[in-house]
Parts: structure tokens; sequence; C-alpha cells
């Protein structure tokens, strides 16, 4: 006899787990199936499962394909289930390839096609139903997002497309999805649009997407005018539909944790504050070849942004810029000084030079210091005026943190318009006005 066994959450059930538990079924002759607990995907950092583990059983027993079904509990626990139920064959869906090749040395290990489509009518009929995401670009962004989606249950990344079609075809084939020739083709197979094109597309990719009734979440800097951003974000409300900007960093627990944190007096009043992001590139790199909008503040801007729009708000008094730039014109450093009435600020970047990447509020009895990578913020200190009173203060930052983002986007979609402080509409106008003034500085339109 030959036995089987994969794992799965198996939330909001669907074909692709109805399908892939089939095909499991029919490597063998007797299936065992794993269902994980809350505990067990919080651990592993899965976020957004809404049925509960009694129902996510049930749903797998109704199919009729599992002949005993088992929890999983923790991360050990495939290693000593191959041994205890004596497994010929471990199977899971193609997300996973790789993965689990550890496993090989013990049975055999098959990685299965993941199922590229769920159909919409069947989603419908759903209380929650799974929304399909759609993906426009295919660059190393669009790549990191993908195996972050896969951790935000409820939704399915679907399609992509570029318009360079071999380009789509090559990325689709890496991640078992479809690539659409078409954008009409590519509307009709998504819920979500997530837009991952170069900077200077982004205005009119969301707006076709938002004119076919999708939601869409947009790579920063969301758009270059803020009239434009106004518009979009009217037009999204109209529509009832998110329009969602993805600054990843806003959405990572521990900067909702220190926001919290530098808000509620523990520093007095807060007077000033330096974030610093450089990453130094390639001078043949897209960054800096792209004369119009390429360059350090358009990529790294809106990171550094964000925390000071968040602690002194949008009506600053002046924002004024210090670059450098390279023989094409592009700025390869840039510091953004901002006066606010009660403070100062500055946001340093540097595609061409390389700096300590630091985040220093500093207020009237102490300061809170992020260390890089602080825009993935995890750990951050207080200081008071004794050296010795240091409070040191940890969030846990998952994979890449694109999930964050994600999973806030799904709540609200769903309903849930709690998480939409983190990044307001305002916040995002304010940063597509700032962005405005430096092209205008730098490319010399005054
Ligand atoms: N699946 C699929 N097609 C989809 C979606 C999911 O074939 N469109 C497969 C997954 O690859 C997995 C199974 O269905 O094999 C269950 O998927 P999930 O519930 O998302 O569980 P997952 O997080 O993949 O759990 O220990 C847990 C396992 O390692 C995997």
């Amino acid at each position: 006899m030959i036995k089987v066994i994969t794992y799965g959450t198996f939330d909001l059930f669907h074909e692709g787990h109805y399908k892939l538990l089939q095909r499991a079924k029919e490597l063998g002759d007797y299936l065992i199936v794993g269902v994980t607990t809350e505990e067990y995907d919080q651990a592993r950092g899965k976020l957004n499962v809404v049925d509960s583990l009694m129902t996510r059983i049930e749903n797998v027993k109704k199919t009729g394909f599992a002949d005993e079904i088992i929890v999983e509990e923790s991360q050990g626990q495939k290693f000593s289930d191959i041994k205890k139920y004596d497994i010929d064959i471990f199977t899971v869906g193609s997300d996973w390839v790789g993965v689990f090749d550890y496993l090989q040395d013990y049975c055999k290990v098959v990685y299965l096609d993941r199922t590229k489509n769920i159909s919409s009518t069947m989603l419908r009929t759903k209380e929650t139903p799974i929304q399909r995401i759609g993906i426009i670009g295919t660059g190393r962004i669009a790549n990191r997002f993908i195996p972050e989606a896969a951790l935000v249950s409820g939704v399915n990344t679907q399609c992509v497309y570029n318009p360079h079609f071999e380009s789509a075809e090559i990325f689709a084939k890496k991640w078992g999805i479809d690539a659409c020739k078409g954008i009409e083709e590519f509307f009709n197979s998504s819920d979500i649009v997530y837009i991952a094109s170069p900077h200077e597309t982004h205005y009119s990719y969301i707006k076709q997407s938002l004119e076919h009734g999708k939601h869409v979440l947009c790579e920063k800097p969301m758009c270059f005018h803020k009239e434009q951003a106004r518009e979009l974000f009217e037009y999204a409300k109209e529509k009832k539909l998110i329009l969602f900007e993805g600054i990843k960093t806003a959405y990572c627990p521990g900067f909702t944790k220190l926001l919290g944190i530098a808000c509620s007096g523990a520093i007095g009043n807060i007077r000033s504050l330096e974030a610093c992001f450089t990453k130094l590139e390639d001078e043949n790199s897209r960054e800096l070849k792209d004369i119009q909008y390429g360059g350090s503040f358009t990529e790294l801007g809106s990171y550094c942004l964000l925390p000071i729009l968040k602690i002194f708000g949008h009506d600053y008094e002046e924002v004024r810029f210090e670059t450098i730039k390279d023989s094409n014109g592009i700025d390869i450093y840039t510091k953004a000084h901002m006066r606010y009435a009660n403070g100062l600020a500055t946001a340093t970047c540097g595609l061409g030079v390389k700096s300590e990447g630091k985040l220093l509020i500093s207020g009237t009895t102490g300061y809170i210091v992020v260390e890089a990578p602080w825009w993935k913020t995890s750990y951050f200190e207080v200081h008071h005026e004794d050296p010795n009173e240091i409070e040191r203060l940890s969030e846990r930052f998952l994979g890449d943190g694109l999930r964050y983002e994600i999973s806030d986007l799904l709540s609200m979609i769903n309903g849930d318009t709690r998480k939409d402080f983190k990044l307001t509409r305002g916040d995002s106008e304010t940063i597509a006005g700032i962005m405005d003034q430096f092209l205008a500085e730098r490319n010399g339109v005054v």
C-alpha cells in the first residue's frame, strides 16, 4: 500500500485545494491530510486565516479524498509524521517547489502544479470571497510579491500583464500563473490589481483598473502630482473601490508600535526627525538610467517621508532639497529638509552615496533610534538623558514584509476600515506633492 501525506491550511476552501487533494489521493492508496492549527499558522507568518480549525477539517473531510485527517501543530512535525505513519510520498502544491526537498531522504517528494485559476463564479457564492490578484509588471518587486501573497489567506495570485508579452510569459511560467496578452483579458481575471510597473505608468494603470471596477495596490511612489493623486482617490471613492499605496513600512507591526510610542509622549514633544535610506545601485540600473523619473529621491523618498508625515503631519511650512547629481542630471544623493511650525525633519536618500541608514526621532525629553533597516521596523530603542535608562522594544517582521500590506488591503476590501490610519489618502497625496516639487526643481521645469 502506498501512503501519501499532504498538509495545508485549507482556509476558505476552494477548487485549488480540492484539485490538490484529488491528485494527492491519486498518487497512492491511502491519503493522510494534515490541517494546520491557528497557532502554527501564526508562527509561520500566515495572515488573515478566516475559518476555524474545525471548519477547515470539515471541508477537507467533505471532499472524500482523505483517508485520515491529522492536525499540524509545529514546524518539525512533517519529519516525524513521515516516520510515524510510514509515508511513501509527501506532496504539496508547486508554490512550495524546493522548500520541502529536505524530506527527500525519508520519502518521495512530489510538487503538484498549483491551480492557476480560481473561477469567479465559484468565489462569488462564498461569504468571504477569495480575491484574485493580477499583477502589472514583472520586475524585482513583483517577484518578491508572489511568495508574500501566498502567505495571506483569502487571495490568489492569478495572472500577470506586461506589454512585453514575452516577459509576462517568463514570469508566469516561473510562478505558475497565467500570462495575459491583452489588458482586457487581464482585468477580467482580476479583482485586485497590483501595480509594480515603472513609476510613470502608475497613474494610467490605476485609472484603467478603477474604470474596470478593480481594487488597486500600487507600488510607491503612486504618482508624481498631487492633483493626480487626488483625482484617483476621488474616483476610487466614487466607485467604492480601495486604492492603496504600497509603502510596506507603513503596514508593518513594528512601525505601528514605534509611532504609538513616539506619539504617546515617551520622548516629550517631538521636535526633530531624521530618516536616512541609501542603497547603492549599479550605474546601468533603471533607477540611475531613467533621466526623467529615476534617482534616489523618487526611488527611496517615500520611505523617508513616511515617518515625517506620520509624526509631523501634512502642513509643512517649507520643503527644500539639496542634491548631488551624476553626469546625466540624476540625483545620486538627496536631502529633503522640511520645516514645520514645531519641528524640523530631514529625509536623506542615496543610490550613489552610502550612508548609515537610521531613523532618529528627537523630543524634549529623549529620543527614539531605529537602526537600518528601520524601514522593516523590528527593533528600536528609547533613550533619555540618563544613558543607563534605555527601553528596548521589538516586534516581529516576517519575510519581505509585503504580506502586511496585502493583509490590510484585504481586510479593507472585506469591510474593515480600521486599518486605513496606517497610510491615509492625505499621506499619499502629500508625498505626491513633494515628489512633484522635487522633480520640477531637479529637472528644471520650475
Ligand atoms: N493550492 C493549489 N492551488 C491553489 C492554492 C493552493 O494547488 N491555487 C495547494 C497548496 O499548494 C497546498 C494546498 O493547496 O498544497 C493547501 O494550500 P493552503 O491552504 O494555502 O496551505 P499552505 O499554506 O500551502 O500549506 O504545512 C503547511 C503546508 O506546508 C502548506
